[in-house]
């Protein structure tokens, strides 16, 4: 965005002048030493663990974070010229900004390769933390995918990576070679099992770079799993508007998010850890029932809205609850179809979970747009439904409603294709191709996307499945936006 010239820029100068209801970080910047780095320093990064960490500097200073862009030098160019702080707005029944100043360093590795495998290999860094978003561990099932470009690329020049798996080896290989203890890598995304995923992907490329730093990291590091949990709308001109007005201040990229946050890790670290349960975090032996609880429910839940809500032409996840049908379908899939079909972690009342969530999606404060939740669904449904499809199916279940958001997802790509739209998805090329090729006739269409292992793999043979996703799809694409409130009465 273009910054006025008339109004200061946030800063470490401007902390002092700002208005007393805005919360400013509780210790002096420059005396905090990096402990942490983290790749892929977006949004939600931002608006999650960062915040947790700005809450234990002044007690802890030696956790601060090197924030590390792969790819876009965008965030880094914003936060540089403001000294690295930036504006959060919290937004619930009393919405109030604060003021984060926990990444004092801001990266583009693409540009600035060698600074991020210095810190890497510095000792005083001893933690890992990464939001990459599903795609960025670049998986082909359980496994690495070989085929990936930035990995064929980072297997090639190990020395020069690309990749976020390929910066981390890169880094445990310095400090292999130095003789310095392994950090923690800590996976922070939205993929169920994350930390064994990452772990085993990583092995996999570790053991083709060099087969004695595979059993390092093997016998040395750890990948603890965790869960994150915090709605974390795009940043959009309203929200820019009101930081300037409030603060007085120009920020180039606040930050909003609901007030409610989660994050649960596995207490299971190589090297020193912050003290996060300080931070309000839950350190856990298992998470593995928190994890499936928030992906399959609340995720779940939200590709459901966004896929059917894009097909009602609703804008927002608060829009798409005020429409009756969809709030009812969703309330019905998740108390009816999907917590009855998962192991959930003991001591955690469903009806009061799910009540949680539908109160968090209704929100007044937040404007979640349901164009970014539709992003990336082919990474995205594997995790979210299709695995409790999956589940259903082995417990004999009925899965039509499951099916209903999945066929969705397929109209949706059909929709955009036709439309000319690309979708935000690394699969974009051939779905799109797939959706071009869409009659809107299910016994054409629905094969089409079920040969696309990539997404379907475990279930694309079933029968069961088959049948369902037929019958969805073609309710779905005889109703018009404003006739779908009755397929969803029915379905
Ligand atoms: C959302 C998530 O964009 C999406 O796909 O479902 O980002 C969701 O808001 C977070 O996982 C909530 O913790």
């Amino acid at each position: 965005m273009a910054i006025e010239s008339s109004t200061p820029r946030l800063s470490s100068q401007a902390l002092d002048q700002l208005p007393a209801t805005v919360q400013r970080p509780a210790y002096a910047r420059e005396g905090v030493n990096i402990g942490v780095v983290h790749i892929g320093a977006g949004a939600f990064h931002r608006a999650h663990q960062a915040v947790a960490i700005d809450d234990l500097l002044a007690d802890h200073p030696d956790w601060a974070i090197c924030g590390v862009s792969l790819h876009s030098s965008d965030a880094r160019d914003a936060m540089r010229p403001q000294d690295g702080l930036y504006t959060l707005a919290l937004l619930g029944e009393e919405s109030r900004l604060r003021i984060i100043g926990s990444i004092r360093e801001w990266l583009c590795a693409r540009d600035e390769s060698a600074a991020v495998l210095a810190r890497l290999a510095d000792p005083a860094v001893k933690l890992v933390t990464l939001t990459i978003t599903e795609k960025g561990y670049c998986l082909a099932g359980q496994d690495l995918d070989l085929a990936h470009p930035d990995i064929e690329h980072d297997l090639a020049s190990p020395d020069e990576p690309r990749s976020a798996i390929g910066y981390l080896v890169a880094g445990l290989r310095a400090r292999y070679q130095q003789g310095i203890a392994p950090y923690t890598v800590l996976s922070c995304d939205n993929l169920a099992d994350n930390g064994h995923r990452l772990r085993r992907a990583l092995l996999q490329y570790a053991r083709i770079v060099d087969t004695a730093l595979a059993s390092w990291i093997d016998a040395q590091a750890a990948f603890p799993c965790s869960m994150v949990d915090s709605i974390t709308p795009a940043t959009d001109d309203a929200l820019r508007e009101r930081v300037r007005h409030e603060l007085g201040l120009v920020d180039a990229w606040p930050i909003q998010r609901e007030t409610y946050t989660q994050w649960v890790v596995e207490d299971h670290f190589c090297n020193d850890r912050p003290p996060l349960e300080l931070a309000g975090v839950t350190l856990s032996s298992d998470i593995a029932g928190y994890d499936r609880a928030k992906l399959r429910l609340l995720n779940g839940a939200h590709s459901t809205l966004a896929y059917l809500g894009s097909l009602m032409e609703i804008d927002s996840v608060g829009d798409a609850m005020a429409e009756p049908a969809l709030a009812a379908f969703v309330e019905r899939l998740m108390r009816e179809h999907i917590a009855p079909v998962i192991a959930l972690p003991q001591g955690l009342d469903a009806g009061a979970y799910i009540d949680a969530i539908l109160q968090r999606f209704r929100n007044p404060s937040i404007r979640h747009r349901l164009s970014q939740i539709a992003w990336d669904g082919s990474q995205k449904l594997p995790v979210r439904l299709l695995s409790t499809i999956g589940e259903a199916l082995r417990q004999q279940r009925t899965i039509a409603p499951l099916c209903v958001p999945i066929a969705a997802w397929m109209h949706f790509v059909r929709r955009q294709a036709h439309r000319g739209v690309a979708l935000v998805d690394p699969l974009n090329e051939v779905l799109s191709a797939v959706g071009r090729e869409c009659s809107g006739d299910p016994e054409t269409d629905v094969p089409a996307f079920l040969a696309l292992d990539a997404v379907f793999a475990p279930l694309s043979g079933d029968a069961r499945f088959r049948t369902w996703l037929l019958r969805a799809y073609g309710a779905l694409g005889d109703a018009l936006p404003g006739t779908l409130a009755r397929v969803l009465k029915a379905a």
